[in-house]
Order: structure tokens, then C-alpha cells, then sequence
């Protein structure tokens, strides 16, 4: 049986998380760490550590300001970064990928920048139900300050996209679509290739939130036709601190820069400023550098192990979840069937709440997130206040699946 299920791997388990050196820990003495909550963070492996300690030890100065070898240096660390960050999602030039912070830090920038450079009132703006607050509050905050309106394409029962109900919304005529690839609640994969082919017959703009997506399954920009795409590093097995903002080029062109200061000029009079191209128009002040290179690194240590066995890994991974958690009485899952989603489950029981069943889990050190996990509109639609969370990722073996089943059922004779 265990020969069987090596073989079916699409991943070396053991190997991947020898390059994981916290998942070695124990949270207590004699209870080691099951972490099951990567889809708020993942965590690092070393070569990405190795690679910011090698460039604080090796390289660390600011960059494109000197001409001293270290100066250099890191300009170049950071550029090959872009570079191969471009590769990794398609981008037809590093021109297209503009270094942010995080998924919220760039979809505010294109809110702000794009938004108020392309939207006035009465202008539509399409989302979807299920989405997380940092694709909410910024069109949120422009649809205040401009008259927007936004409107919201349905989430089913089942926690897919109603089509139908985005069919008719774009009649209205909407300027902007901005959607989530993949959920962060649910897990349901969003069929962004037709969410925005369907946009761009209607003549809308379109902005991928791939926070969740983009670290589990292939994204190619350019297959997808994304007009804007974002997402964190610190989810893909990099650092904190360090997002992308992927963007057409034309559409990167035209937008007014977002903030400003360093960098971001060719030329400044005490009156006026003349923008830097791109991509450095849209990065203003000394950037997170190291980071931005960690990025670079889980980048490689990605494609090394290769994002389609990665994908694979998980839905392995995550159909076996779903099968386990339903033996259980009472459960009540959301989210689509295994197919349709990534890695992530998010469960209720209803003997305890959502917080007291992530206590008891992390008596065992097992540790899920409890809560609206940041998407309170779509909780309220499935009218809970809360869910538990398990989330996977390429290093999640599946005994760890077999290990949050038995917490579960603890929790359940506890609170009994
Ligand atoms: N979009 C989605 C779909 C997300 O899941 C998250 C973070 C974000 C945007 C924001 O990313 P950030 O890096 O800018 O914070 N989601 C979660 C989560 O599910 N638990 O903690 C953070």
C-alpha cells in the first residue's frame, strides 16, 4: 500500500522537506509541527534563505545608484530576479513585472494608478463573491471617491462562479473585471482563461488576484490573455515583503506613476518630475532587495521541482483530504469537489467553533487557520461567521491528512 502510494507520488516527499528546515521543529517537546495553514503563508526553503544571506553577506548595497562593485552587484541580483520572474509567468518582457510589496500593495497600485486614470462615475467595476478583502476595499475606496459601481458575479451554492449571472452583468458595459484565480475559502479554481475572454469581448480591462493560484498550479499570463496580475511572494516559498504586479505593457505605459520619490523619475525641476520608464516608474525608493532576490530563488526552487507535479501533488493530496473529512459525522465542507479545486479545506463541525477547533488541532501541532480568513461578504453569503481551514502545499505528505482527521475527532469528543 505505502509502495503503491510512493509510486503514485508525483513528488519526493522526504527530499522537498529536508529543504524545509522548520517543518523538522517540534511546536512542544515530543509533538512536531503538521503545518496546514500555507495558504496564509508558506514556509521558506533554504535556498532561498541562503540566497538574501548570501547577498547581505556577499553584495548588500542599494541599487541602481552606484558604480561600485557592490552596487553593481546588487542591481544585477535584483534585475535576474525580474528576469526570471518574467520567465516564470510568461511576461513577454521583465518590463512587465513591477516589484510591490504584496498582492494587496499591487492591486491598489492598479486601482489607483489605472483606476482613477480610467474610471469616473457611473463607470461599472465587476468582482465576484468570493473575494478577498484586498480585491474588495480598493475598488471599494475608488467607487467612493469616483461614483463607481460595482457589481459582483455570483457564487454558487457549490462555491463555483455563476457564468450566467457574469454574462448579464456584462452588458452593463463594465471597464474593469478583477477577479481571484483561486479561492482562498473555498479553494474553487476559477476558469479565468473565459473569465477573461468573455471581458474582453465586453471591452473590459481585466486584473488576476493570483495570490492563491499562482503557487500551486502553472500561470502563464499570456495564456490566460491577464491584462494585470498580482501576488505575494511570501506564499510561493519566498520572503515577506516582496510582491509582484504583473502588467500589459501599453497599459503600463499609460498609467500615471503610484508613489513618489526616488527611482521612479528621469528628471526632476522643483516644480515638476518627468517619469522613469518602466518598470522602475512604479517603484519608488530604495526596494526590498533581498527580498526581492528570495523571491528570485523559490522562483528556481519552483520550476526545479516543476509547478505541474506540484499541482498534481496537490490535488492528490487534496482529494484524499476531502474523501477523509467527509467520513466524518456532521462535517460540513465548502467548496467544490476535489477537481474543480487547489489545496485548501475549509470545514465546520458542529460541536465547537472554528477558533476551538484550531486550539485542540494545535494541542498536536497541527496548525489551521480559524475565521473569515479575510473574505467576511462571502461568509456571510454561506451565513457562518467562521471556518477552519486546512491548507497544502508541495511539502503537505499525506499522513498529515490522517493526523488533522484524528484532531478533528478529538475536538468533536471534547466538545461533545
Ligand atoms: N488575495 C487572496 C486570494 C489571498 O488569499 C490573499 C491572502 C491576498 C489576496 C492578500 O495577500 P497579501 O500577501 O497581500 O496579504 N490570503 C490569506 C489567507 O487566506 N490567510 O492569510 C492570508
Amino acid at each position: 500500500m505505502i509502495a503503491d502510494q510512493q509510486q503514485l507520488a508525483a513528488l519526493d516527499i522526504p527530499k522537498i522537506r529536508a529543504d524545509f528546515p522548520i517543518l523538522e521543529r517540534e511546536v512542544r517537546p515530543g509533538v512536531p509541527l503538521v503545518y496546514l495553514d500555507s495558504a496564509a503563508t508558506s514556509q521558506k526553503p533554504i535556498q532561498v534563505m541562503q540566497a538574501m544571506d548570501g547577498f547581505y553577506r556577499n553584495s548588500n548595497a542599494n541599487i541602481h545608484r552606484g558604480i561600485h562593485t557592490l552596487a553593481e552587484e546588487a542591481t544585477a541580483a535584483y534585475e535576474l530576479a525580474r528576469e526570471r520572474i518574467a520567465a516564470f509567468i510568461g511576461a513577454t518582457t521583465p518590463k512587465e513585472v513591477i516589484f510591490t510589496r504584496n498582492t494587496t500593495e499591487s492591486i491598489n497600485l492598479v486601482a489607483q494608478t489605472w483606476g482613477r486614470a480610467n474610471l469616473d462615475s457611473g463607470d461599472v467595476v465587476i468582482l465576484t463573491e468570493m473575494e478577498h478583502h484586498s480585491n474588495l476595499v480598493p475598488w471599494q475606496l475608488l467607487a467612493a471617491e469616483r461614483n463607481l459601481r460595482l457589481e459582483f458575479i455570483i457564487v454558487t451554492p457549490e462555491g463555483l462562479l455563476d457564468l450566467e449571472s457574469y454574462a448579464e452583468l456584462l452588458k452593463l458595459g463594465p471597464k474593469m473585471v478583477a477577479f481571484t484565480h483561486m479561492s482562498n475559502v473555498l479553494g474553487t479554481i476559477n476558469p479565468a482563461r473565459e473569465i477573461i475572454e468573455m471581458a474582453h469581448q465586453a471591452g473590459a480591462v481585466t486584473l488576476v488576484d493570483a495570490a492563491q493560484s499562482l503557487p500551486h498550479i502553472p500561470v502563464d499570463v499570456q495564456e490566460l490573455g491577464a491584462d494585470f496580475l498580482a501576488f505575494s511572494g511570501h506564499k510561493m516559498c519566498g520572503p515577506n515583503g516582496i510582491g509582484i504586479l504583473y502588467g500589459r505593457r501599453v497599459l503600463l505605459e499609460a498609467m500615471p506613476p503610484f508613489l513618489g520619490g526616488g527611482d521612479m523619475i528621469k528628471r526632476v525641476e522643483l516644480r515638476s518630475f518627468q517619469s522613469n520608464e518602466l518598470p522602475y516608474k512604479f517603484e519608488a525608493g530604495t526596494p526590498a532587495i533581498a527580498e526581492a532576490i528570495g523571491l528570485g530563488a523559490a522562483v528556481d526552487y519552483l520550476s526545479e521541482i516543476g509547478m505541474q507535479a506540484i499541482e498534481q501533488h496537490e490535488q492528490e493530496i487534496i482529494a484524499y483530504a476531502l474523501e477523509r473529512l467527509e467520513e466524518i459525522p456532521g462535517v460540513q465542507i465548502f467548496g467544490p469537489e476535489a477537481q474543480q479545486k487547489g489545496g485548501v479545506a475549509s470545514f465546520m463541525i458542529p460541536e465547537a467553533h472554528a477558533h476551538d477547533i484550531s486550539q485542540v488541532l494545535d494541542s498536536d501541532g497541527i496548525a489551521v487557520r480559524a475565521g473569515h480568513h479575510c473574505a467576511m461578504p462571502l461568509h456571510d453569503k454561506f451565513g457562518i461567521p467562521a471556518t477552519a481551514r486546512a491548507s497544502f502545499y508541495l511539502y503537505n505528505a499525506i499522513e498529515e491528512v490522517d493526523k488533522l482527521v484524528d484532531g478533528i475527532y478529538k475536538v468533536k469528543k471534547i466538545f461533545a
